[in-house]
């Protein structure tokens, strides 16, 4: 398989050679591409060119941008398999849900195409006699957008879609991990006839970049996703400069499993909730909350299909575990699985597994015999983990539930309406899922949590506006 030499994208000129290999998880011996590390300078001129940019984009007409959004979305659709090929094989995500991905970014472009059209603003009875009051949208100026390895191409979607629609200039730092999505994109969006300036893209170190950001006088708003700790910084950096500043950070997702669940379908939810992608979504279920009358048989079944997930490679469609995405990750899981056991946890799987090729294999971990107090249950692992917390009844499980600093996404597998009800209003994250996995969300519906796990306002769909425009306020008297 080919290498790629990835360059930034700096007023629309390609630039950058040599740099860091990108490796493939599932077989280290692959190479993927080759990664340079963006200069002080360069970094620089990215930010500068987003700002000489900033005001030809901002008057450019709804359906420029529509076209430009569009096209790409189009071009993306299009590519599924090639970039689906592509995010496997640099992430480790199991071909079919990368391709799955693939397509979520490209309908992705396709809303936000749509959202140009649909820009508004409201006019409004002055309180005054005569006079007259319009809120108007405008775009905000210059974004700084930094983005995770795990969903390597959705992610900067829903982020680089919107700023564009609606009308703001981009300085995009793409995760370490996963450079290839990140070129294929900013090559789509500049073919598909984005005026140079107008998206910028720099590889590179994420402090460096974000402290450049956030010092520069220059970005305007800040979205951030990643993990909590550098987050934190982020974000403190950002209202320290007065920035606009989102961020999505990490979670510690509950299901809650009772008696009347349907348990075939609770442990499809809990299997696909915590395994797939390899656990490494912040939205993955990671603490499994299981009333008395059903904990045995629900564990004895889920623990039976874990058993089955086959481990693999990620290009192999049979995959349906890909491997962990790096050394440090696999590490860090371990780690954690480790300490599960010492905290006094049963320890089912996470064993480390060789396959033909050489990588980062995991076979997925269920941890049963945990309480809440465990720290498997209060910190976030990212990886194929999940444990077991037996609990009396709904009351309890509702109170173990809600009983973390995150609050990302919960769900809930029941077929009372009563208590499902009940949860939909009393669970304190930003997503519940009634009898659904609390991963694999919808692309055109508000994104984010409360608590810890997010700051800010919420990402995706027509929602997105709240960060990536802003208001101004206009009084006529005729
Ligand atoms: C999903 O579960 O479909 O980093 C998306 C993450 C989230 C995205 C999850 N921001 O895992």
């Amino acid at each position: 398989m080919d290498t790629t030499q990835y360059r930034h994208l700096i007023a629309g000129n390609w630039q950058g050679e040599g740099g860091t290999p990108n490796i493939n998880p599932s077989d280290t011996a692959d190479l993927v591409g080759i990664t340079p590390s963006a200069t002080p300078e360069e970094i620089h001129d990215a930010i500068s060119a987003a700002d000489a940019a900033r005001d030809e984009w901002a008057q450019s007409t709804p359906q420029q941008r529509f076209d430009v959004l569009d096209t790409a979305g189009t071009e993306i659709l299009a590519r599924v398999p090639e970039i689906g090929m592509l995010l496997a094989r640099e992430e480790g995500k199991p071909i079919n849900e990368a391709m799955g991905e693939v397509t979520r970014a490209g309908q992705l472009f396709k809303f936000f195409a749509g959202e140009c059209l649909r820009l508004g603003g409201e006019t409004i009875p002055s309180v005054r006699s005569g006079m007259t009051v319009e809120i108007l949208r405008e775009p905000v100026g210059v974004v700084g957008i930094i983005t995770p390895w795990n969903f390597p191409i959705a992610i900067p979607a829903w982020k680089i879609a919107p700023a564009l629609a609606w009308g703001n200039t981009v300085v995009f730092k793409p995760a370490s991990n996963t450079p290839g999505c990140a070129w294929e994109l900013a090559n789509i969006l500049t073919r598909a006839g984005l005026p140079p300036g107008v998206l910028n893209m720099v590889y590179g170190s994420g402090s460096a970049i974000g402290a450049a950001m956030t010092e520069s006088g220059v970005i305007n708003a800040l979205s951030f996703t990643g993990s909590v700790d550098v987050g934190k910084r982020v974000a403190m950096a950002a209202t320290e400069h007065g920035i606009r500043v989102q961020t999505e950070m990490g979670g510690k997702n509950p299901m809650v499993i009772v008696d009347d669940a349907d348990l075939d379908l609770a442990v499809d939810v809990c299997i696909n909730g915590a395994y797939f992608s390899t656990g490494q979504r912040c939205t993955a279920s990671s603490r499994l909350i299981v009333t008395e009358g059903i904990h045995d048989k629900f564990v004895l079944a889920l623990e039976e299909r874990m058993r089955m997930l086959t481990v693999g490679n990620a290009l192999d469609p049979k995959t349906v575990v890909g491997p962990v995405v790096d050394q440090g990750q696999l590490d860090q899981d371990r780690h954690y699985i480790e300490l599960a056991a010492a905290e006094g946890g049963e320890v089912i799987g996470g064993d480390l597994l060789e396959r033909p090729t050489d990588g980062y294999y995991l076979s997925p971990a269920l941890v049963k015999g945990t309480t809440p107090e465990m720290t498997i249950n209060l910190e976030e692992v990212f990886g194929p983990v999940a444990s077991i917390i037996r609990v009396a009844d709904y009351q309890e499980a509702l109170t173990v539930a809600n009983g973390t600093p995150f609050g990302l996404s919960s769900g809930i597998c029941s077929t009372s309406l009563k208590l499902t009800s009940h949860f939909k209003r009393h669970s304190q994250s930003g997503m519940v899922m009634v009898n659904a996995p609390t991963a694999g969300v919808d692309y055109h519906v508000p994104f984010g949590g409360t608590k810890a796990s997010s700051y800010g306002a919420r990402e995706q769909g027509s929602y997105a506006k709240e960060f990536y425009s802003t208001t101004k306020t206009v009084y006529t008297n005729p």
